[in-house]
């Protein structure tokens, strides 16, 4: 049998510069498995816990007790375990940290183990790694999908320094038939917009935010930079809503103060804004709507849920965590998951938070955070799951690219043999 002879995590940086934790894990055959935790900026209260130092050492941002403690406690607990076993790698980290959230040894040690060794395992097999996941972790067929890429061309809220309330203006190539296609539709959209903004504002508007979006320099708020985003969807030479259609997150636990949102200008209570969502489906192609509601507000989601038919994804509110994604669905809060690793913390928990939704019908979006690096876990989770939907920025910056281009490599593995579910991208994955 295959075994870990060591795991070995050390302080590395994120696409802010911020510290986080990069480990390998290395089998007794010689192969080895490197991950790279993400990190969020309008993290959910519920979340698992990122171990951070305190004190002074990079703003107080350091990682190295949750390195300490891949390097030790972990490092010596996992040795016995079978590497080709995902579920007991995972219930073995979940047992050396039985605290809610993990937050004695760090939700991001947790998590960097978790997915070190499931990469470990796959090159050990001489397996992809969204095969191995595919067939030996989540035991579905070799029938694949890649996603349609949810991009995220203007960024705001709390990823960008303008006023923008909304956090990201999406675009979601559902005309494209195939993923390569779709690249090209979000890469051509994305340039146009970029052209028009610097026209309009000047060069200030060339700068992107923290997910590789424009930093929507000059625009006045919602409805301004949807026009923008229309404008350039048509002057690339697409149709708006034929050939890609709007979405969006409003982070909303960000807007909340006093009972209130604070949008554009203005102080709404959740029926006013409920209004003002339904009013911008009316007037944009507007089909997904991502924490419309702050992280609380189960019944706001629910009214919401009863006046639209487009997808309405919870992040905040539920985490990733399959307790609340089983409140959410009992309740009526939203119809499709947004699914990060990072919140809840292991794999299996993760892929556990996907099935929940997937038997309740809900759509999966398998999403990054705002602060990334390079690794591609995720792109390969998303096909392995086969969710048809996957979040991860603007087309640039190589934090946000490297998904893109993974799932590019993908689709070459696969000899282009796989679906691409366009606008069926919310429940096209009951197929898969
Ligand atoms: C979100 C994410 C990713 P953050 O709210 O969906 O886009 O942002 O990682 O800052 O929570
Ligand atoms: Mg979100």
């Amino acid at each position: 049998m295959v075994k870990i002879t060591s795991i070995r995590a050390l302080e590395i940086l994120d696409s802010r510069g911020n510290p986080t934790l990069m480990t390998k894990v290395a089998l007794s055959d010689g192969t080895t498995g490197v991950a790279k935790v993400p990190s969020g900026a309008s993290t959910g209260i519920h979340e698992a816990v990122e171990l951070r130092d305190g004190g002074n050492r990079y703003g107080g941002k350091g990682v190295t007790r949750a390195v300490k403690n891949v390097n030790t406690v972990l490092a010596k607990t996992m040795s016995s375990v079978d590497p080709l076993k995902q579920k007991s790698v995972d219930d073995t980290l979940l047992e050396a940290d039985p605290s809610k959230g993990k937050g004695k040894l760090g939700a991001n040690a947790i998590l960097s183990v978790s997915m070190a060794t499931a990469v470990a395992a796959a090159s050990h097999l001489e397996m992809e790694l969204f095969e191995y996941l595919r067939k030996n972790v989540i035991s579905k067929t070799a029938k694949y999908q890649l996603p349609v890429p949810m991009s995220n061309v203007i960024n705001g809220g709390a990823h960008a320094g303008n006023d923008l309330a909304i956090q990201e203006f999406m675009i979601l190539p559902v005309g494209a038939k195939t993923y390569p296609e779709g690249v090209r539709y979000l890469s051509e959209v994305y340039h146009t917009l970029g052209t028009r903004m610097i026209k309009r504002h000047g060069r200030m508007a060339k700068h992107v935010g923290d997910e590789g979006g424009y930093c929507g320099y000059g625009l006045k708020g919602t409805i301004d930079a949807f026009e923008e985003i229309m404008g350039a969807i048509e002057e690339a030479g697409y149709t708006p809503k034929k050939d890609v259609v709007l979405g969006i997150d409003a982070a909303a636990s960000g807007l909340f103060k006093n009972g209130k949102y604070a949008i554009d200008g203005k102080n709404l209570d959740a029926s006013e804004l409920l209004e003002f969502y339904l009013e911008l489906e009316k007037t944009f192609p507007l089909q997904t709507v991502e924490d419309p509601f702050e992280e609380e507000a189960f019944a706001d989601f629910a009214e919401y849920m009863k006046k639209t038919r487009i997808q309405v994804v919870t992040d905040d509110l539920t985490v990733s965590n399959p307790e609340i994604v089983h409140r959410a669905i009992e309740e009526k809060a939203g119809n499709a998951l947004l699914l990060k690793v990072n919140q809840i913390g292991s794999v299996t928990e993760a892929i556990e938070a996907a099935t929940i939704a997937n038997k309740a019908d809900w759509g999966v979006v398998v999403s990054h955070r705002s602060g990334e690096t390079g690794d591609t876990f995720i792109a390969d989770l998303c096909v392995a799951l086969g969710t048809g939907q996957l979040k991860t920025g603007g087309p640039a910056r190589s934090d946000r690219v490297e998904k893109y281009n993974r799932l590019l490599e993908i689709y070459d593995v696969l000899d282009g043999k796989c679906g691409y579910p366009g606008s069926d991208f919310r429940t096209a994955w009951r197929n898969y």
